[in-house]
């Protein structure tokens, strides 16, 4: 393909509920969302889901958009590729910033499929006919209202819940939420709120008695050692998130068995080509694998649904429908959940839904074009 055009849109949508992580809380997400187009007029669209803070990882909304603006949109501009499998090599020289660059590579996955009348879910080799959908809770300010949220996305079809633990939100929570649904499908998210401190660890050893899916990212990103070491005295399954950003973290990861799971997200990966890779070498090394989100809007969500078709995603993913954030959502038609399932629409080019183009420049805080 060879572009003609580049443009990005900063689009801000308020959270039909609060979500507080370990390290933040949020009423509201930015994001930005990009629009490619090729000589002959066919359209790509990709997003790039970094939160606003750098508290997940080092980028935030503004260092995606400076990295887009000034490195991104030149690079994929003078760049020839055919399968969307080289659209990377655009920017191979650039380290990190793997948010900024997955938003971009996802354009370019949507443009080739759609001109290729193909699904994303297809191209990428998916066979699942549905994505089974789990929900991600965040911390909430009484354990009441943790219930109140369990129950109503347990009544609404969400076979998996996920909660955001933190130092002193862990094993109560865990323990009322288990005793109120002795089968539902449980597991937790730390972002790596934990140090090997002796009453850290003694927590983290408690949740071993809760018979939960697994334990994601107790400690830092780069403590790969002490998930090794933790995941030595456990039960539970240990599951990386924030440590594994490219195939080499993986690969040490899996070599020193610090964990069992391994949550991909295409952002945190840098983009749909890296995210499938990882889930074939995570599957080769006898690990499980899901598929994660970062809130996405219907763009992103799009691809994550995409990604979540491959067969190795054996466990529940976070990608839920988004009416659970947002109240209108920038693509048509939204995506939902049925009975806990989120359909793969492989009957429809690229993402599968098209993006509310007037919705989206309304909104639109900030936009680029480059040509
Ligand atoms: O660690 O998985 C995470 C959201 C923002 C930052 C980090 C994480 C999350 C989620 C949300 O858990 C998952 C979702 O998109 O629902
Ligand atoms: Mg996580």
């Amino acid at each position: 393909a060879r572009l003609a055009k580049v443009e990005a849109f900063r689009v801000r949508l308020p959270l039909v509920h609060e979500f507080e992580t370990s390290s933040h809380r949020k009423a509201w997400l930015e994001h930005i969302l990009v629009r490619l187009e090729d000589a002959d007029g066919a359209v790509g669209w990709g997003e790039i889901a970094s939160p606003s803070d750098p508290y997940y990882s080092s980028e935030t909304v503004d260092t995606c958009w400076l990295l887009l603006t000034r490195y991104l949109a030149p690079a994929i501009l003078a760049h020839r590729w055919t399968h969307p499998d080289e659209a990377g090599r655009a920017w191979e020289r650039i380290r990190g910033h793997h948010f900024a660059k997955a938003g971009v590579e996802i354009a370019c996955w949507d443009l080739a499929c759609r001109r290729a009348g193909m699904s994303l879910a297809r191209a990428l080799g998916g066979s699942r006919a549905t994505a089974p959908a789990g929900v991600s809770l965040g911390i909430e300010p009484t354990i009441d209202d943790l219930l109140a949220q369990v129950e109503r996305h347990v009544t609404s079809g969400y076979r998996r819940v996920k909660l955001k633990i933190a130092p002193g939100w862990d094993t109560e929570p865990v323990r009322v939420v288990r005793d109120t649904y002795p089968d539902l499908a449980l597991q937790v998210d730390a972002n790596g709120a934990y140090t090997e401190d002796p009453d850290h660890l003694r927590a983290l050893r408690a949740l071993d008695a809760y018979g939960l899916l697994l334990i994601e990212q107790p400690f830092a990103p780069g403590a790969l050692s002490a998930h090794a070491r933790l995941q030595a005295q456990l039960e539970t399954p240990l599951c990386l998130d924030e440590s594994v950003d490219d195939l080499d973290q993986l690969d040490t990861a899996i070599t020193l068995r610090a964990a069992r799971i391994l949550n991909i997200k295409v952002s945190r990966m840098g983009g749909l080509s890296t995210a499938r890779q990882a889930h074939d070498r995570a599957l080769e090394a006898g690990w499980q694998v899901w598929c994660g989100g970062m809130h996405e809007f219907g763009v992103g969500r799009a691809a994550n649904v995409a990604l979540a078709s491959l067969a190795g995603f054996s466990l529940p993913s976070d990608v839920s429908g988004s009416d659970k954030y947002y109240e209108r959502d920038v693509v048509d038609p939204p995506i939902r959940a049925y009975d806990g399932e989120v359909p793969v629409p492989y009957d429809r080019p690229g993402i599968g839904h098209e993006v509310d183009e007037p919705f989206v420049r309304s909104l639109a805080s900030d936009t680029f074009v480059l040509t």
